[in-house]
């Protein structure tokens, strides 16, 4: 099967330019002007912008709290990213029961994955650090699970030792570790008082996660980090100014390989969330880190400007609002955090960053080029080359208001009500399969592949 997109407009070596895109078996054959081709099925990418496929690389599907299960599966999860212009998600997977290997729970994922509309992969999840989970890290890498998370908050945090090991044996290996950055003690005795005091309106959750918790945490991580050779590290969910800034003047004294990502809820939303419309409200908003001020908002705009934040992610970990949040909107201690994005995330930071004076080629680097490159799924994924999977998206210039109506999650609620954006997804190709056009989905489902990720 071949398809033949006409009259792209894509960025080729830094300039627009208007050209023919020819799939063949999946993959780009030729990148031309004027190609034809009497087998291929013909698509007008006319006034469009055709981008390569978005990578989302911070995901939640399923995610198992314990007492909570985040509401996306990996089908209604990626079909909502499929409409939304992604064509691949590397997830980050829960723990699993203590005293549980790292392949078993990469096991069960194996399962979840086979529902994806579109091609996924995981990050590994490590929260014990014996010496046979730090042995474990070399078999992943060669199945093609060349990255893993670690936290440090929550039930399942690491100790500054802990860290240290993995970051020593991740250097060895050539793994990217994610850190999830907060400083848990400060938390837990903010939080700890908020309860005393009888704070518990969503905003206290807000003022029990300071910024400060962060940019601590990345501060520790970044010192940890040249203390192991500096193996890759890559910080999830920069939230704060204060934590960006740390990013930067590690780099500045020379700690390489670090790499950082922030979600379009610190770029869009502030922490008014948690006060307009009162806690009934305030609660959808529950996610840790949490939103912050416009002023750090604003510190991640330029972030991206400066090319100092490499990825735009998502975080998309959704709970129902009926059901899950609301029941909490009087006591944010005992919510589920985590909130739904994977859909808005291309159509807002194209539309909101072009706004604001950024190059598309820059959008296309933080939305795909560099998640493909930082874990591995590069050059198959995140570029529009020669021999790349034929994973596009095309972007109609046409403005439209964000609403629960026309999402595509299981989720009862967007965080994103009432944005209107200018670019709308209206065609979405993925392995040369058009899967999204004029908002219908196309295509059989589980279609998705899973990505066996290299460097
Ligand atoms: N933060 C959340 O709010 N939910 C899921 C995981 C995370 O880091
Ligand atoms: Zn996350």
């Amino acid at each position: 099967m071949k398809l033949l997109i006409k009259n792209a407009k894509i960025i080729k070596d830094s300039r627009e330019e208007v050209v023919d895109l020819l799939i063949s078996q999946g993959k780009i054959e030729k990148i031309a002007k004027d190609i034809e081709d009497l087998e291929a099925d013909v698509i007008s990418a006319e006034n469009k912008l055709v981008l390569p496929g978005g990578v989302d690389v911070h995901t939640h599907m399923e995610l198992d709290l314990g007492n909570y299960i985040s509401v996306d599966d990996f089908y209604s999860g990626t079909r909502a990213a499929a409409f939304g212009g992604t064509t691949s998600i590397v997830d980050h997977i829960g723990f699993g029961p203590r005293g549980s290997s790292l392949q078993a729970m990469v096991d069960k994922y194996y399962d979840l994955g086979k529902k994806s509309i579109i091609d996924y992969s995981f990050h590994g999840a490590i929260q014990e650090v014996e010496d046979s989970h730090l042995q474990e890290f070399q078999g992943l890498y060669d199945q093609g699970i060349v990255s893993l998370k670690i936290y440090t908050t929550y039930g399942g945090k690491l100790t500054d030792d802990q860290i240290l090991k993995v970051l020593k044996k991740a250097k060895e290996t050539g793994t990217v570790v994610c850190v999830h950055c907060e400083n848990d003690g400060a938390i837990k005795t903010l939080r700890d008082q908020a309860e005393k005091e009888g704070r518990l309106d969503p905003i206290y959750h807000a003022k029990t996660r300071p910024a400060e918790t962060e940019a601590e945490a990345i501060n520790r991580l970044t010192y940890l980090s040249q203390m192991a050779g500096c193996p890759k590290l890559y910080i999830v969910h920069v939230s704060s100014g204060a934590g960006l800034r740390e990013i930067q003047l590690a780099r500045q004294r020379g700690v390489e390989n670090l790499y950082c990502e922030t979600c379009p809820q610190y770029l869009f939303l502030d922490e008014d969330k948690y006060l307009e419309g009162g806690p009934e409200e305030g609660v959808k908003y529950i996610m840790a880190p949490p939103l912050r001020k416009k002023t750090d908002q604003e510190a991640l705009w330029a972030g991206l400007g400066d090319g100092s934040i490499d990825v735009v992610a998502t975080d998309h970990c959704p709970f129902f609002y009926q059901r899950d949040k609301l029941p909490h909107a009087k006591n944010f201690l005992t919510c589920p955090g985590g909130g739904p994005g994977v859909e808005e995330r291309l159509e807002l930071l194209i539309s909101a960053g072009l706004k604001r004076g950024l190059s598309l080629e820059s959008l296309v680097q933080v939305l795909c080029t560099n998640p493909a490159k930082i874990f591995g799924l590069y050059p198959q994924k995140g570029s529009l080359e020669v021999g790349a999977d034929g994973d596009l998206v095309l972007l109609e210039k046409k403005s439209y208001v964000i609403s629960q109506d026309n999402r595509h999650s299981k989720v009862d609620y967007t965080s994103y009500q009432g944005f209107e954006v200018d670019y709308r997804v209206s065609t979405v190709i993925s392995r040369g399969e058009i899967i999204v056009d004029q908002g219908k989905l196309l295509g059989q489902k589980a279609r998705g592949q899973f990505i066996k990720r290299r460097f």
